[in-house]
């Protein structure tokens, strides 16, 4: 799978370089530690955790910590539990009764690997494995219990049938059923489907620092919104004009869904891109120097290639 790094600027790289490596380790030794019978079923959650996902979740949830607070090691559990729920909808997304596909992150989907029943239990055993983590005394011993149950009660909220559950049910719904989809409820879909894991991961982050106050979650908020909008509208322009290879997986894919280039055109959906990069962008302009690798990533997002 071909990675193109020049869409980073030099301190979002750094950042990738510094973080990735320490997310990865984490849930390297997590999954290490509660493996057992039956070991297929382990080997296949980490045969799509460790396939090369851009990380962005746990990205997002630290540096949404790191805007109040430099030491990063208590939120680790909650960025693994965002990666872990992030590879579940993946999983269970390409699975036969969703969109059935053979190719994800340049690998065979795990269903082609191995079988659909262990897709289906694996997708499931990391969700779970999320709230075992985020509900570990020993791995979240360091943050106050009320900050940690909003942050539970954020992540469930956002994974579940108010977020992404809710907007993929809408999703493959009106592809099955041949629905008519218009311009606000395609939105809805973006928001809840893609849109809800990326908020929580910011807001999660800023939560446990215990740091923020009511006006900077607000703000952090509406970037997040932003933030996600833009990621998937993104997404969806890559579907016609992307390199299937940087992609790792095939492009003019979703040709009977409906996606922004195709209700909107390309252009507009550029343009869309970029009114919600600038709306991202000023949300967070409130926190001056301290928010540049939350406009990095967002220019990141817009700018992505895979
Ligand atoms: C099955 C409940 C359930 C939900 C699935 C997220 C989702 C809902 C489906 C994924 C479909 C899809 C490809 C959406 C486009 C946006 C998206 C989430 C892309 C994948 O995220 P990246 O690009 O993936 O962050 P990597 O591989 O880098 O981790």
């Amino acid at each position: 799978m071909k990675k193109n790094k020049a869409e980073m600027t030099p301190k979002l790289s750094s950042f990738f370089a510094e973080y990735i490596p320490v997310v990865e380790s984490y849930m390297r030794e997590y999954m290490q530690s509660i493996k057992q019978y039956p070991q297929p079923v382990y080997e296949a959650m980490e045969y799509s955790l460790f396939a090369g996902g851009k990380r962005l979740r746990p990205l997002l949830v630290i540096a949404g910590c790191r805007l109040f607070c430099e030491d990063i090691h208590s939120i680790l559990p909650i960025a693994s539990a965002m990666e872990f729920i992030h590879t579940y909808s993946l999983i269970h997304d390409d699975l036969p009764a969703m969109d059935d596909d053979d190719l994800r992150r340049g690998r065979p989907t795990l269903h082609k690997k191995y079988s659909e029943y262990m897709a289906i239990l694996a997708g499931d055993g990391l969700l779970n494995l999320a709230f075992e983590i985020l509900s570990d005394p020993e791995q979240m011993n360091a943050m106050d219990p009320a900050v940690r149950l909003a942050v539970i009660r954020m992540i469930s909220q956002s994974s579940g049938v108010q977020g992404m559950v809710g907007g993929q049910v809408a999703d493959v719904m009106s592809e099955k059923e041949k629905m008519d989809v218009d311009l606000p409820m395609l939105e809805f879909i973006h928001i809840h489907k893609t849109g809800a894991l990326i908020k929580a991961a910011v807001m999660s982050g800023a939560l446990a620092s215990g740091k923020a106050s009511d006006e900077e979650l607000d703000a952090l908020e509406k970037y997040a919104r932003n933030l996600g909008l833009l990621f998937q509208v993104v997404d969806d322009i890559l579907d016609i004009v992307g390199d299937p290879e940087a992609l790792g997986k095939p492009v003019h894919h979703d040709t009977v869904k409906q996606i922004y280039p195709r209700l909107i055109g390309l252009e507009a959906s550029r343009e869309l891109a970029s009114e919600l990069f600038r709306k991202a962008c000023d949300s967070v302009a409130v926190f001056g120097d301290r928010a540049e690798i939350l406009v990095d990533l967002c220019d990141f997002c817009q700018r992505r290639t895979f």
